[in-house]
């Protein structure tokens, strides 16, 4: 060993919280192997303690990185350096050492828009590019925590070692952290979690905001192989926070399709009926579909009642009795702040009034927060600073809050987070709903054949996207499984685990529907009024559930008979047959757009069940 290295080891990092001996051999080796190369002055294990958690709040205020909204009990909010503000796809990696494992083959060197690959040997030369030193004068927080409720059998434990006092503040919310996640671990297999701002001290230059990051060296790693992820450069949510997407996602599919049970970018909801029979569900959407309000939801028929379990991932898993059982890996949510209001989630609006961490949303001078579509009346003496930290006002035609703005909230805040929410053994899943932004073409909801026509229609999801950071204006993007950044392996393989579950004995298929809240009439605005309505729709597929339902067999899949169709007490009346109608040419013009994007990104990798399920659907949509 070099002598400089040496003597750097022997004098360590001063450790200002916890005991490295009290970890286990292999979170030591780790910890230990990590301080030598990123060499922080200081270390820190997290016990997740309250007293804890104020403590590095008060630091973070300190340093100028969040402030206290005295509106409300316990809540600060964070704005980023403005060029740090959303996940970034271009600089996300799985790493593998066949390109095939990670990604197909695109036709005719097209680029894959399926994730991308990097090989090992470039991995090292980035990591040694970007980490050595990268702590200097910095603390580096041990972060032990759990995916799921502790000791669950469905659950998996993570370490994230981070330079970012944001990060440990938000995993406490987003996961199970601390002291009590080492003790009931013992000696179990972890994830490898390492994460740098890339700002060590002295700065090189100055700080936006206070909020150290480094955009031009960004680069989010997964190893699924050694169960590693890397990430630098970036504080920001699911490129900093690496139990969420990098590991109850990317990593956790992987280990899924090894193990086989399923890791998905879905809520998980619970819906009782008004004769008290209650049956959970799970939803996958691309963004922008409101996948928070519709697990938050609050049914406009009377008698419903819809508990919320999680709003983004479910692990899920056949039990020996053939159920599908699913459980939210995660803590809290990560919610997008724009757009919600006490008109389109009145539970979330509950949630966040103490113990929440908002970031880049606008603050008003009543110490509030605010942003677009929160549809609340600001009185005349209030003004509003922007994310940018800037006066505010309506006219400057920019909005007050970032659109990827959030807040990060605990999920036992939420008025109807689900009694089962934390259940171990997870809840028995019916149904399993697809979904886009479609504003034309798509009726309101309709029920896979089978599980493998419901796998075809996972496949084929696409979604009218806002115009976002990394993509043009509003296209229709497809967005498979709502898992298109998501993916821990290649998508071809990911279809054919899907396809395999039918061939599990004993297995109960949950039934497959596909939604769509958005289909827009020509002459007018939406066709459906959306919201607490969908809990009609909701209505249908449980009695389909239970064999009680009418349903029609159309091209596309079973379609509700419209007398089965609950409509009672409506304000505004629906024009079901626009909302259910079958238009051939669409739907060949659909036909063609999903083979063509089969062909050119799945390519050779593309299961022969998925693409018999394109033909048959091709077949009946000619007879339309
Ligand atoms: O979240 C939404 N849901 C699901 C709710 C459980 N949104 C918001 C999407 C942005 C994230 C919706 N927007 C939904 C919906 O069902 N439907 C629509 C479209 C829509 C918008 C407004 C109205 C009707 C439909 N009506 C009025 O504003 C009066
Ligand atoms: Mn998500």
């Amino acid at each position: 060993m070099p002598p400089q290295l040496q003597s750097s080891k022997q004098a360590g990092p001063r450790v200002l919280q916890g005991e490295l001996n009290s970890l286990s051999p292999a979170i030591r080796d780790f910890v230990e192997a990590n301080v030598a190369l990123c060499q922080p002055d200081a270390l820190h294990i997290c016990d997740g303690s309250e007293e804890e958690n104020r403590t590095l709040l008060a630091q973070l205020e300190e340093q100028g990185l969040i402030k206290k909204l005295p509106k409300y009990n316990n809540c600060w909010l964070a704005r980023t350096d403005p060029q740090d503000v959303a996940r970034v796809e271009s600089r996300t990696v799985i790493v593998t050492r066949d390109r095939r494992d990670t990604i197909p083959t695109p036709l005719d060197g097209s680029v894959s828009q399926l994730g991308r690959w990097m090989s090992p040997e470039e991995l090292d030369k980035a990591v040694s590019q970007r980490f050595p030193g990268c702590m200097k004068g910095r603390t580096m927080y041990v972060i032990p925590f759990s995916m799921g409720p502790v000791g669950s059998p469905l659950s998996k434990v993570g370490v994230e070692l981070t330079d970012s006092a944001y990060v440990v503040v938000s995993m406490r919310v987003m996961t199970r952290m601390g002291k009590a996640v080492l003790a009931s671990h013992g000696t179990g297999d972890f994830v490898r979690c390492l994460h740098s701002v890339g700002c060590p001290l002295p700065l090189k230059k100055p700080l936006v905001n206070n909020w150290p990051c480094n955009p031009e060296q960004t680069l989010i790693a997964h190893v699924p192989e050694n169960r590693q992820i890397i990430s630098f450069g970036s504080g920001y949510g699911g490129n900093s926070l690496l139990g969420k997407k990098c590991f109850a996602l990317r990593i956790a599919s992987r280990l899924a399709k090894e193990e086989g049970w399923l890791a998905e970018h879905m809520l998980i909801l619970g819906v009782t009926n008004p004769t008290g029979q209650k049956k959970y569900m799970v939803a996958a959407f691309p963004s922008a579909c409101g996948k928070t309000n519709l697990a938050m939801l609050c049914p406009t028929l009377p008698g419903w009642k819809v508990e919320c379990v999680g709003d983004d991932i479910a692990w899920m898993k056949f039990d020996q009795e053939g159920h599908l059982r699913a459980i939210n890996p995660e803590n809290g949510f990560f919610g997008v702040a724009p757009g919600t209001s006490a008109k389109t989630n009145p539970n979330a609006m509950a949630t966040i009034t103490e113990n929440t961490l908002f970031t880049n949303v606008a603050e008003t001078s009543d110490g509030g927060v605010h942003w677009e579509g929160m549809d609340e009346i600001l009185p005349e003496d209030v003004t509003i600073t922007s994310w940018k930290n800037q006066p505010w006002s309506q006219k400057d035609g920019e909005p007050c809050a970032h659109p990827n703005s959030r807040f990060c909230t605990p999920a036992n805040q939420c008025p109807i987070i689900d009694p089962l929410w934390e259940s171990p053994e997870g809840v028995p899943i019916e149904a399993i709903i697809f979904g886009g932004r479609r504003p034309e073409g798509v009726p309101l909801v309709y029920e896979a054949f089978s599980w493998q026509h419901g796998v075809f229609v996972g496949a084929a999801m696409r979604s009218e996207a806002t115009a976002a950071a990394e993509h043009k204006g509003k296209e229709i993007m497809h967005d498979p499984f709502a898992m298109r950044p998501f993916f821990g392996y290649n998508f071809g393989q990911y279809l054919s685990h899907w396809l395999s579950m039918a061939e599990r004995s004993g297995a109960k298929l949950p039934k497959i529907f596909h939604v769509n809240w958005f289909r827009k009439s020509p002459s007018s605005g939406f066709l459906w009024p959306g919201f607490g309505e969908n809990i009609r729709v909701l209505d249908w597929m449980f009695r389909r559930l239970n064999g009680q339902a009418g349903a029609m067999p159309s091209a596309i899949g079973y379609l509700p008979r419209l007398e089965s169709f609950n409509l009672e007490g409506l304000r505004e009346p629906v024009d079901l047959e626009q909302l259910f109608a079958l238009d051939r040419d669409f739907w060949q013009k659909e036909v063609e757009d999903v083979g063509k994007y089969f062909a050119t990104q799945v390519n050779e990798d593309l299961p022969e069940e998925v693409a018999r399920q394109l033909e048959l659907l091709k077949h009946r949509v000619n007879q339309i």
